[in-house]
């Protein structure tokens, strides 16, 4: 290669990653027309963190298959998102957590994909059901109709706490903790010490009965708003919550409002590319 394509090249690279430190970072969503690959894999490792933890999803042509790897060809296309902003805790050094994720959909689901870098994963129930909160955990804040308001004994929006051993938790309209495996469907693997979660999820709206078995999940469809917000909380076998990192800047009262109340929640737009 000539140095002054070498030049450019550089130039391409240093100019890329400097948009992308901007505000309006999505507009550097990856496009294959980038000329050099090696810009175009540079490109791909940039996360876009959102302080209003506003995102987008988009749309899958091929059927995702939720395995924990993320080979699908969308995984591939679209940007990802950080889940870095300290809700609880001290600041993390990077070995201890990072995480970030990307979002897609089909008709059927919103489809998760979060890579987290932690030191020691800390299984969810291992102190029993009631204090998953003391394990590690993914969160998925959902308000189907970005209602906003109180959720937390009614399912007008879901706080599922997602564990390392694949259930969806959150709180019963009779306070309890429950499962809501039907909702969410997950699958880990894990390099090192760095774990990709694949989850597909349905929405369900207000008038989800969890007495019933029949309830019936939404339709996704295009330009769709949804109340949303993810984060980890991340335990590392000191029986307490170290650190609950997330999507969005501010949560609430203490960044932990989002088990209560949805108006707190970022959103996800449903776009078809
Ligand atoms: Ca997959
Ligand atoms: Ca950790
Ligand atoms: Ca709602
Ligand atoms: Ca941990």
């Amino acid at each position: 290669m000539g140095d002054k394509r070498k030049a450019f090249l550089k130039l391409l690279l240093m100019f890329l990653l400097m948009t992308s430190c901007k505000k309006s970072k999505e507009e550097v969503k990856i496009t294959n027309d980038l000329p050099k690959k090696e810009v175009v894999k540079k490109a791909k490792e940039i996360v876009i963190s959102k302080e209003n933890g506003d995102f987008k999803a988009y749309k899958t042509q091929e059927k995702i298959i939720v395995d924990g790897i993320g080979e699908e060809r969308i995984w591939n296309d679209i940007p990802w998102y950080g889940m870095n902003y300290i809700w609880m805790g001290d600041p993390v050094s990077s070995s201890d957590y990072q995480g970030k994720f990307k979002l897609a959909w089909d008709e059927e689901y919103l489809y998760i994909l979060v890579e987290v870098v932690d030191d020691y994963l800390n299984e969810t129930l291992a102190n029993g059901k009631d204090n998953y909160w003391k394990g590690d955990y993914v969160e998925v804040f959902i308000d189907e109709d970005k209602s906003g308001g109180n959720h937390k004994f009614n399912h007008q929006a879901f706080a599922y706490h997602v564990s390392t051993e694949g259930h969806a938790i959150d709180k019963s309209t009779t306070e309890e903790t429950i499962f809501f495996d039907d909702h969410v469907e997950v699958k880990k693997s894990q390099e090192g010490n760095k774990y990709l979660w694949e989850m597909a999820i349905k929405l369900y709206d207000n008038t989800f009965d969890e007495k019933l078995k029949n309830n019936i999940p939404l339709k996704i469809t295009d330009n769709k708003l949804i109340g949303f917000s993810i984060a980890y909380g991340d335990n590392d076998g000191n029986n307490r919550r170290e650190n609950f990192m997330g999507s969005k800047k501010y949560h609430g009262n203490n960044n932990d409002d989002g088990y209560i109340n949805s108006d707190v929640f970022g959103s996800v737009l449903f776009v078809e590319k």
